[in-house]
């Protein structure tokens, strides 16, 4: 190299790893960062990727600085004539045999506790694990729970919950995911709680995770599934026990007609507009509001999942739309409301995020990428924009609030 040459490889050297660490230093607030396990299949995993990482690094350094040594020493020389052929070497014995064993006994090493790993957190859930079903489905994630709310011993229909978006567990057991897919192959993964799983269709894949703390842990789809498959987030909410059993009876609350007048309209337009895909467990008939009668849902027929969110108790939700966009601001008081925030007054006025939910209902492909095509269309995915007026999209949110 010539001094010119060399100075301008250590500037382009100083450069990469300057920017290798402001980039790694870029990352304060990192929900999704693998070297921060929370529950105990991921902290099982961490246990094992710390030392496989180690090793990694020590092969990897060694191999780098081998290779700039030689690179160094067998390097043309000013004084070299040029035509001089290099001496043609053949084989060498003991250097093969070196490089063959050593990365055996190395990935051997490696091999004992990766696989006692990988069989110990297939092992089955314990019998007191809570069930939930995974649907993943573009570009979202449904939550299906088998569980017990009035503790009587069986699961009635008017139990059975549904949600969207946030998973919230309890803290105190173990929490048997099965999950699917009602489209393409999507993968489930909170890396604060266990390894990724993937949703493939017609197939269920189980996958335990534990919350230990009563708080949020962020994750994402990680298989790519199309055009907002980057907008496919989840977030399990952990509960204290006691507070996961109040949030399981508020969801099994039966549905409530609003006697408020412009929820009564919103009312209304959802149920003209919106109920060939939403659904709203155990809803009456808008037209006659002081009737039981059960309102009767076409079936879900323009949409390739044939499933989309359940709004039955929106409001108790921290997020809507995949988990894109916030539903409750992310403010700490409001995080201190919990799920009860859209139950006060102060919760709605300075928690709820009014204006994005607003720009969603006036037109939801320009706040998601999506592709819901004309409506009916069976090969939809999405929601469309449905042209309403800004009077519609005001009895539309007075109605949802009633949603809790
Ligand atoms: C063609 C089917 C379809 C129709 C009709 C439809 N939506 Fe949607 N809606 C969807 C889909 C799909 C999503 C989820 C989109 C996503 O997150 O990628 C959604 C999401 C939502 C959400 C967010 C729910 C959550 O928890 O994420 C709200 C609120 C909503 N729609 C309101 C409405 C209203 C109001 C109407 C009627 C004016 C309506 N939708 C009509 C398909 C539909
Ligand atoms: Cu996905």
């Amino acid at each position: 190299m010539t001094g010119r040459a060399r100075t301008s490889f250590a500037k382009a050297s100083a450069l990469a790893i300057g920017l290798l660490l402001f980039t790694a230093g870029c990352a304060s607030n990192a929900p999704q960062d693998v070297f921060q396990p929370a529950g105990p299949e991921a902290k099982q995993i961490d246990t094992l990727q710390r030392p496989v990482f180690a090793i990694a690094i020590v092969v990897g350094i060694l191999v780098m600085l081998v290779t700039l040594v030689v690179i160094r020493k067998f390097r043309k020389r000013k004084d070299d004539d040029g035509d001089e052929f290099p001496a043609q070497v053949h084989g060498n014995f003991k250097a093969e045999i070196a490089w063959t064993i050593a990365p055996a006994v190395l990935l051997a090493f490696v091999a004992v506790p990766t696989v006692f790993t990988v069989f110990d957190l297939a092992q089955k859930p314990p019998a007191e694990a809570l069930t939930v079903e995974v649907y993943g489905q573009q570009w979202w994630w449904e939550y299906r729970y088998n569980f017990d709310v009035d503790g009587d011993g069986k699961i009635e229909d008017n139990e059975q919950i549904i949600t969207a978006n946030d998973l919230v567990i309890p803290t105190d057991r173990p929490i048997a995911l099965r999950i699917m897919s009602r489209d393409v192959i999507h993968s489930w993964w909170a890396p604060a709680l266990n390894g990724k799983k993937d949703a493939v269709p017609g197939r269920v894949h189980p996958l335990s995770i534990e919350a230990p703390e009563a708080k949020e842990y962020i994750g994402q789809c990680t298989e790519f599934c199309g055009l907002s498959h980057a907008e496919m987030r989840i977030k399990v909410v952990g509960m204290e026990p006691a507070d996961f059993q109040a949030w399981a009876e508020k969801q099994i609350v039966p549905f409530e007609a609003p006697t408020d007048k412009g929820a009564l309209a919103g009312w209304s337009t959802f149920a003209s507009q919106c109920t060939s895909c939403h659904r709203i467990t155990g809803m009456t008939n808008p037209s006659d509001p002081k009737s039981d009668e059960l309102f009767e849902y076409p079936d879900v027929v323009n949409q390739v999942s044939g499933e989309v969110p359940n709004l039955t108790k929106l409001m108790a939700r921290s997020t809507f739309a995949g988990a894109k966009f916030n539903l409750r601001l992310n403010t700490d008081e409001c995080e201190a409301l919990g799920e009860d925030w859209a139950a006060t007054e102060e919760g709605l006025r300075d928690c709820f995020n009014r204006e994005q939910f607003e720009a969603w209902l006036r037109n939801a492909p320009a706040e998601k990428a999506m592709d819901p095509g004309e409506a009916p269309n069976p090969h939809s995915r999405g929601m469309n924009n449905f042209n309403l007026t800004e009077d519609q999209i005001d009895d539309l949110v007075a109605f949802f609030i009633t949603l809790q």
